[in-house]
């Protein structure tokens, strides 16, 4: 019975936050224009060292989330929400390389180590290392741009440097609404348009909303690529993510040419989309492979709780709108106030208040030794990008970077240098290593 909440006990929660909520400071006192490329030294400390417990065992900090979460829930696990805090050790510098973004999306390197950046509004820009920014690339299809729509993703082909092919999510508009797509473009040899310009995949069916498209894409060791949707919110579509015959909450695995890959979990199955790999997701923005395991792994944002880091298997389903350690954002619980089930995949993490996540990175260089395969998770709401330390498949360290910076984080990428790159709202293209 763990899952049942006393209303009494979760109403005194919900005011609590809504008084820490007030308390905090607004995104809108966040100047837009901040200073040009600032380098700040990020300190080294070594207090977590004591003669106590020697020289190479760590005292365990707190959690790095001491405000009270909006339920009751009870972890299905103990490290399952609130792992331990960590504390890099290492130095490291962080750079504002430009504030001169609009609305960029998605960070990704090039084969140059330069990088190509997404804006919502459907522009394309390249990036130097040292943060000069291209003349905005358009000639995308038409955008629905209202609310959460708009360009989103995008990321080269592992073949870039010959094929010169970007791979974009996107919300397209059409008449009859809109929906995440997948397109290809090839960058021109000037770098100043796309050319043969196609969209490959479609999750269907078409809403006539700008909420929840997800959406992130992930090539896989093979070339073929991983996409993450989402259920386009309303409670109308919700559903959908736990059907078989659309687009909506699902993981596809699909060819660069927008076909479902061979060996599929549904692939020859009547009424199921070949495409999908796995289901139940709510609002996926942030996907990842594990640079060691080859894993694919998730996030996804919950709804007032209940943002989950999944570790994907093909088949398997991620529960919602069944299962979350999140409630509505009226107060009430989700459908049956359950947090498990059996059938259903129990996230690895969850955050409660939300993190709010979007892009996410493995960090797959020894150049900092102890930042090796962790996962850097970009966070919105959280305004801070969150370092996860892994022991299989379990979380077992948390740590915030760029707290103080007040910026709302939408991606994070692993560069050809071995460093950092973030992107925020706001404009800003961060280097951190
Ligand atoms: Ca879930």
């Amino acid at each position: 019975m763990k899952t049942l909440m006393k209303l009494t006990v979760l109403l005194s929660a919900i005011l609590l936050l809504t008084a820490c909520a007030v308390a905090s400071p607004s995104e809108s006192t966040i100047p837009k224009s901040a200073p040009e490329t600032s380098s700040a030294a990020q300190v080294s400390s070594s207090e977590t060292n004591t003669g106590e417990t020697g020289p190479t065992e760590k005292i365990p900090l707190p959690p790095v989330e001491n405000n009270s979460p909006n339920t009751l829930y009870e972890p299905f696990f103990p490290e399952q929400t609130r792992a331990a805090g960590v504390k890099t050790d290492s130095s490291y510098q962080v750079t504002v390389l430009t504030t001169e973004l609009n609305s960029p999306w998605a960070v990704a390197g090039l084969p140059d180590g330069r990088l190509v950046i997404s804006e919502k509004g459907g522009t394309i820009r390249i990036a130097t290392m040292s943060g000069d920014l291209s003349a905005p690339i358009n000639s995308l299809p038409a955008l629905d741009t209202r609310n959460q729509g708009g360009l989103l993703d995008i990321t080269a082909a592992p073949d870039f440097t010959t094929s010169r092919m970007l791979y974009m999510t996107l919300a397209e508009k059409t008449t009859q609404g809109s929906l995440t797509a997948v397109a290809r473009a090839r960058l021109s040899d000037d770098e100043k348009t796309l050319e043969q310009v196609e969209v490959i995949w479609r999750a269907i069916p078409y809403y006539d909303n700008g909420m929840h498209f997800g959406s992130r894409l992930v090539f896989d060791p093979s070339g073929n690529l991983f996409v993450s949707t989402g259920e386009r919110s309303d409670l109308a579509t919700r559903p959908m993510a736990q059907a078989l015959d659309n687009g909506y909450g699902k993981v596809v695995h699909i060819t660069t040419e927008g076909q479902p890959v061979t060996d599929n979990p549904w692939i020859g199955q009547a009424s199921v989309l070949p495409e999908i790999y796995s289901y139940g997701h709510r609002n996926a923005q942030g996907l990842a492979i594990h640079p060691v395991t080859g894993e694919l792994w998730l996030n996804e944002m919950g709804p007032r709780g209940g943002d989950e880091l999944n570790l994907i298997k093909p088949g398997r389903n991620y529960g919602w709108p069944i299962i979350s350690y999140g409630i509505e954002y009226s107060g009430q619980p989700i459908s049956g106030a359950l947090t498990e089930k059996e059938g259903m995949e129990q996230p690895v993490y969850y955050w409660d208040p939300v993190l709010a996540p979007s892009g996410m990175t493995f960090y797959p260089f020894d150049t900092m030794p102890e930042w090796e395969n962790n996962l850097f998770i970009a966070g919105l709401r959280g305004q801070h990008i969150a370092r996860l330390v892994l022991d299989g498949e379990r979380v077992i360290g948390e740590e915030r970077l760029l707290e103080s910076e007040g910026q709302r984080f939408r991606d994070v990428t692993a560069g050809a240098d071995s460093a950092l790159y973030a992107v925020t709202d706001q404009g800003r293209l961060y280097r951190i290593g």
